[in-house]
């Protein structure tokens, strides 16, 4: 590829390949198949992705208003226009953006969201889904965040109606530096098709607390996918609770935008996988990564990687070197290669260095988590099913026969998380990440990652028949919050539980 013009590249690219190749094999933890092709021939796509040469964009910035250490911002649900690989697509969006605009704060800060639903009453665009939720009542959760799940913070059992308007605040004083959530949706039966609709997420970050980060360009890339039918992504059937695959994937709302990087430049990436099901293998062409933080912190030490399974949800944040041949390499799925961006080398030479360390200061409290002698602690088992075409925890379908944990706060659990069915399911819980202590099945490379890095996952993935177990902090905050599977239409159909907090 380095020897392979930009011109001739984006006319391989314009085939179609970028719609067509990735319906084949989107969903899955597997490891890549050993000699499959970085680049197939165009064949046959049945969507309309053709790589246009677009610059890449960031989300924009939401506005922010601060007086010492409270932050306001102002964020609106409404039916809102995006265009998507040429066409113009009626959305369910924040702020009338795809994607959502990227809150920045601070450890320490207050947020205050005010929150509106302007989604109109009697959503003509679906009204009543087949599970019998209404559309247009939506609500707003933090993922990621270490804040409390109660009272007006990220208490996702609020609802809100057409017209509701509400003030979120969120305190977070017991929020590390150096992480980037995503706020979405979490009204239960309409999660997967809000986010199938546009509402797949906007970034929060928490700005570093380590000066090793400082200096790098920085980008954010919320990959989301879709497919689209008369103007309106494509209606959410029975069977895409179970699974949906869009025909189009996109980083930011574009279709393998052209990103630059001068040559001996590093950039810092902060990558999430915001689709409702596909399981993404990332890797730069010809690039090592190198990743520094996770779900919820940075790292101790940069960790080099040449590909890594992104489960729905699953963040990475990776700094990246032009130190290969002038010339234009893609990021790409390897699991559909699909193009995802593509990086061209341009602008004056540098040579930036990658860190030897990061020096995080919550990776340390991880670390000696990992010497925590855990046998004395509380053990706790959960097993996600399928029940007569529902989704389970522990035989609980939620808001049925709703599995609840009541856990003390002030200690530390072990949890293993056992997938009794043939699907991969990302394990998700609220308000603490967790340290991952075994994996069983799936990605050998996925689960020698987790199992020894220092770093905090909110989202996990469960591999097939196989388990997760991870040592959970409950130190602070109580309340009700939740777990569940993120592949959100799996937890539409009952794949929850309720996290008591007490
Ligand atoms: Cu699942």
């Amino acid at each position: 590829m380095a020897n392979m013009d930009r011109r001739q590249f984006l006319a391989m690219l314009g085939i179609g390949a970028a719609a067509g190749l990735m319906q084949a094999c989107g969903g899955g933890s597997g490891a890549p198949v050993a000699g499959m092709m970085r680049f197939g021939s165009g064949s046959g796509g049945s969507g309309s992705a053709t790589q246009t040469g677009e610059l890449f964009r960031d989300p924009p910035l939401a506005q922010l208003t601060r007086n010492g250490n409270l932050v306001e911002t102002s964020i609106t649900t409404s039916r809102a226009q995006a265009t998507i690989a040429g066409q113009t697509v009626t959305m369910m969006l924040y702020n009338g953006s795809y994607p959502a605009p990227t809150i920045r704060v601070k450890s320490g800060d207050i947020l205050r969201v005010n929150f509106t639903n302007d989604l109109p009453p009697n959503a003509d665009i679906t009204g009543i889904n087949v599970l019998g939720y209404d559309m247009s009542v939506t609500n707003l959760h933090t993922h990621g965040w270490h804040v409390s799940p109660a009272g007006n913070a990220d208490n996702i059992f609020l609802h809100f109606n057409p017209g509701d308007t509400f003030t979120f605040e969120y305190d977070l004083s017991k929020q590390w530096g150096g992480m980037m959530g995503f706020y979405h949706p979490h009204n239960h039966g309409t999660v997967g098709e809000q986010f199938w609709r546009g509402l797949a997420g906007g970034a929060l970050i928490v700005e570093d607390d380590v000066p090793d980060l400082q200096d790098y360009e920085e980008h954010i890339m919320i990959i989301t996918d879709i497919s689209i039918a008369n103007g309106l992504p494509t209606e959410w059937t029975r069977m895409n609770y179970m699974r949906n695959l869009g025909d189009i994937v996109m980083v930011n709302g574009q279709v393998n935008p052209v990103l630059n990087i001068q040559p001996g430049q590093v950039q810092r990436w902060r990558i999430l996988n915001a689709c409702v099901y596909r399981y993404l293998r990332v890797s730069l062409q010809n690039h090592t990564m190198y990743l520094v933080g996770v779900d919820d912190n940075l790292l101790d030490q940069p960790v080099p990687i040449n590909d890594i399974l992104l489960a729905p949800a699953e963040r990475i944040d990776v700094l990246v070197k032009a130190d290969q041949a002038p010339g234009t390499y893609t990021l790409q799925d390897l699991n559909s290669n699909t193009p995802l961006l593509t990086i061209e080398y341009s602008g004056a030479q540098t040579n930036d260095q990658i860190p030897t360390s990061i020096n995080s200061e919550i990776a340390q409290w991880v670390a000696s988590l990992r010497q925590m002698d855990t046998s004395n602690l509380r053990q706790v088992s959960m097993t996600l099913s399928f029940v007569r075409g529902q989704g389970a925890i522990n035989g609980g379908v939620f808001g049925q026969n709703t599995y609840i944990l009541e856990s003390p706060v002030g200690t530390y659990e072990v949890w293993t998380i056992f997938n009794r069915s043939g699907m991969d399911h990302p394990f998700h819980q609220h308000v603490d990440g967790a340290v991952i202590l075994d994996i069983q099945g799936g990605d050998p490379a996925y689960a020698q990652l987790y199992t020894s890095i220092n770093g905090l996952k909110d989202t996990i993935n469960v591999p097939p028949m196989g388990s997760v177990t991870m040592l959970v902090p409950v130190l602070d905050y109580t309340g009700d919050t939740v777990f569940h599977c993120h592949i959100l239409g799996h937890e539409d159909i009952g794949m929850m539980g309720i996290w008591r907090r007490v």
